[in-house]
């Protein structure tokens, strides 16, 4: 039950980011659907989850960010199931908590 709490907090913190860059994107106005984000093609879930599993383990996010660490991982799995669903894996993203990796 603890490490929920914890994750909870960590992703209201991260959540403060988030909302900056929501304001950003409105900001634009590209006016598309409010709900999905402009997320990178390295970040989308069908391009990490690697073996199609359908969920995404940490060896995939360490594909992502070699530095992710396992406490994070461990946060982000709410449900505690060892791999993350998408929808799990999404709070990562949009918190932006896990980012893409600089290209080139
Ligand atoms: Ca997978």
């Amino acid at each position: 039950m603890n490490r929920i709490i914890t994750s909870i907090a960590a992703i209201g913190i991260a959540g403060l980011t988030f909302a900056g860059a929501t304001t950003a994107q409105e900001a634009m106005g590209d006016g598309a659907v409010g709900a999905e984000m402009d997320i990178p093609e390295a970040l989308m879930f069908e391009t990490v989850d690697l073996d199609l599993s359908g969920d995404i383990s940490f060896e995939e996010i360490l594909e992502v960010d070699p530095e992710f660490s396992e406490q994070l991982y461990a946060q982000a799995d709410v449900d505690g199931s060892g791999a993350l669903t998408e929808t799990e894996y999404d709070v990562l993203v949009e918190t932006g908590v896990l980012v893409a990796p600089e290209m080139g």
